[in-house]
């Protein structure tokens, strides 16, 4: 899926601003014509959550509606124009001038329409009708009641009632854009590269069928180029490869023709590189690599989940000061942009769908499984093209102890490879959980908390449970792991010594401890702690101030003594990667 792009054949326009904003508390808003033109109404920052922008939204999760209006612009009468969201959380639907576009399921992934046959040239009125609620059926779930219960563990007393710890942030997240493309146009380009010596391959096929392509590679000290119909292949003789340390970037200008004359042109920066997992390791360019990171979150004061530049940038820094070289997109997709500055920063990205707290009874389990075949298939299909992607990750911490769970994520395991046979495909398991996906998965990811929820303020204790819990999974399947979460909620300036629970102090001696105990294996391939800042989520008992403290920064970023830690640890081993 392409981005707009603006160049001789393509523009764009961003609607971010203030757009009118009204709740619709007892769901009357369609029965009242809303999809006409809102009655009184409010501003609204558009792209943020709505949530922490009024006193009487921070718990409300829908239905709400939006409004904004906009003229064409000059010089796209004859051109086919479509609108794109890039991420509306959860449910919306769109109508323009009176007349309904559609509707989208699914936060965190782009979705667009086709404005060609509504736009008006002036006035067109933009209308939304936004629903965040919680549901047994809905991905991720909530809002679960009755026999459902008996499939879970935790999470059932906290407020909003979420199968996940994260705040369930509603609203347009990301940049709503309209954009033109002529009649016959570039829809898609894949890129897939190899690497043979100092020889780079990368093989570029585009959509629709049959069209007649030149794809040219600019940046590196030739300008190879081909042509062909709908595939093609560069050959870089002396190739700059992408990696962490060296992260870089080609351009790819792709013109799609008709004789002589160019109809479209797109292009896209790409990163030359392989990544394979052999035996217990993982290669990047037939070499080891070790991950070390976060998991993280979208997730800010006021803006909530929405998309905010600044934050994007200064957690990049956070990460290159601390000496990460990668992170989990957990448990949504992130920002188009993040993933861009993740190719150009040189940061290896899990790259995961919003499939967090799955459950696998009869009741839902179809729509749960179209909803999560659906999220596969809209994020290979919009960050396919990423050399930071090095996995996708098809779900965090499903309640995976049913048989049905095997055959759902053996279906979901056989999309991905289908999409993307490049690229291996996990999916991130709870303590507690025994996941046999791992048999059909190219590594194992784990999230361990022993000396936290359990073995509670004995780190000595927790990490020799850890260590003999990777080595029994290690010896069942064989294959490489990732400890994707580990880590303590810390209260920043509390501190202790002897380190107890709570403290400054305890989260880094835990942090220090599970990571010796992770190196001295040779099939773990990398430590992501969580999270790499506090995060708010739903109010529980566990959750002051409902927040989640495990943060090594706290949610306005300032470091706590395990980033300090971590930092000594990290930063001293460039040799690894
Ligand atoms: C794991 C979840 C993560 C939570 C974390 C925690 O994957 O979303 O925030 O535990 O409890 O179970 O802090």
């Amino acid at each position: 899926m392409l981005y707009p792009i603006r160049n001789h054949f393509r523009q764009f326009i961003d609607l971010s601003g203030f757009w009118e904003f009204i709740i619709d508390p007892d769901d009357s808003g369609c029965q009242k014509g809303w999809f006409n033109g809102l009655p009184k109404s409010r501003p609204i920052a558009v792209p943020a959550s709505w949530n922490d922008q009024f006193e009487d939204a921070r718990d409300f999760l829908g239905p709400a509606w939006y409004q904004t209006r906009f003229d064409r612009p000059w010089g796209w009468e004859s051109q086919k124009v479509y609108i794109r969201f890039n991420s509306v959380n959860y449910l919306a639907e769109v109508w323009l001038n009176g007349q309904k576009l559609g509707q989208h399921e699914g936060g965190h992934l782009p979705f667009l329409f086709d404005l060609t046959d509504v736009i008006q040239s002036t006035d067109n009125v933009l209308i939304l009708r936004v629903d965040g609620r919680l549901a047994h059926d809905r991905v991720p779930p909530g809002n679960i009641t009755g026999s459902d219960l008996d499939f879970f563990a935790s999470h059932s007393e906290n407020f909003p009632q979420t199968q996940f710890d994260f705040f369930p942030y509603c609203g347009i997240h990301r940049p709503v854009l309209i954009f033109n493309q002529p009649q016959v146009a570039l829809e898609d380009i894949t890129v897939v590269t190899d690497l043979t010596g100092n020889k780079g391959v990368v093989q570029v096929s585009v959509e629709p069928e049959e069209s007649n392509i030149c794809a040219t590679l600019t940046g590196g000290s030739k300008t190879p180029q081909a042509e062909g119909i709908q595939e093609v292949e560069i050959v870089i003789p002396d190739v700059q490869a992408w990696s962490p340390q060296s992260p870089f970037l080609y351009y790819l200008k792709v013109d799609l023709l008709d004789g002589e004359k160019v109809l479209d042109s797109y292009t896209l920066k790409t990163g030359v590189r392989t990544i394979v997992v052999d035996g217990e390791q993982l290669l990047l360019n037939g070499e080891p690599i070790y991950l070390r990171g976060f998991g993280r979150h979208e997730d800010f004061p006021i803006s909530g989940r929405g998309f905010n530049p600044s934050v994007i940038i200064k957690d990049y820094a956070l990460m290159k000061w601390i000496g990460a070289n990668s992170f989990r997109t957990s448990h949504y997709p992130y920002s188009e942009q993040m993933m861009n500055l993740a190719d150009e920063l040189g940061f290896l990205v899990i790259d995961e769908t919003p499939a967090v707290g799955l459950f696998f009874n009869a009741d839902g389990y179809e729509k749960r499984l179209a909803l999560c075949r659906q999220y596969t298939e809209e994020l290979i299909l919009r960050d396919k093209n990423h050399p930071s992607v090095i996995a996708w990750s098809l779900a965090n911490e499903p309640h995976s102890g049913r048989k049905q769970a095997r055959d759902f994520f053996r279906e979901l395991v056989d999309l991905a490879k289908a999409l993307d046979p490049t690229r291996p495909v996990t999916l991130v398991s709870a303590m507690g959980v025994l996941e046999e996906s791992f048999e059909f998965l190219d590594f194992m990811c784990l999230n361990r908390y022993f000396g936290w929820y359990q073995e509670s303020g004995q780190i000595e204790r927790g990490a020799q449970f850890l260590s003999a819990e990777c080595d029994l999974l290690y010896d069942t399947y064989k294959k490489p792991l990732v400890l994707t979460e580990f880590g303590t909620d810390t209260l920043p300036g509390h501190h202790a010594q002897p380190p107890e629970m709570f403290s400054e102090e305890y989260q880094a001696e835990f942090i220090s401890r599970y990571i010796e105990v992770l190196r001295a294996k040779p099939y773990v391939i990398g430590e992501h702690i969580w999270n790499m800042c506090d995060f708010k989520t739903s109010q529980a008992v566990t959750r002051a101030g409902s927040y989640n403290y495990k943060g090594v920064f706290t949610r306005d970023r300032r470091p706590k003594l395990a980033a300090h830690r971590l930092r000594e640890i990290w930063t001293k081993e460039n040799e690894i990667i």
